[in-house]
């Protein structure tokens, strides 16, 4: 998915499980709970491609590629 450099992003997670969403690259975490939501907000002011997963289950939900 595309982000462009710069600007303010929010990654929304609704999940059925718990676990953490993990944002690399950014290292940024947020616990969610079975049904519940994770919001990570992040500016993104560094360019690449980072992975979004589910930590403990190492499922990737995204691919944000910053430019
Ligand atoms: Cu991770």
């Amino acid at each position: 998915m595309p982000v462009s450099l710069g600007s303010s992003v929010a990654l929304v997670v609704t999940s059925d499980v718990a676990d953490e969403v993990h944002l690399h690259g950014y290292d940024r975490k947020a616990d969610v709970a079975p049904g519940g939501t994770a919001t990570i907000d992040f500016v993104a002011d560094h360019a690449g491609v980072f992975e979004a997963e589910m930590e403990s289950r190492g499922i990737q939900l995204v691919q944000l590629e910053i430019r």
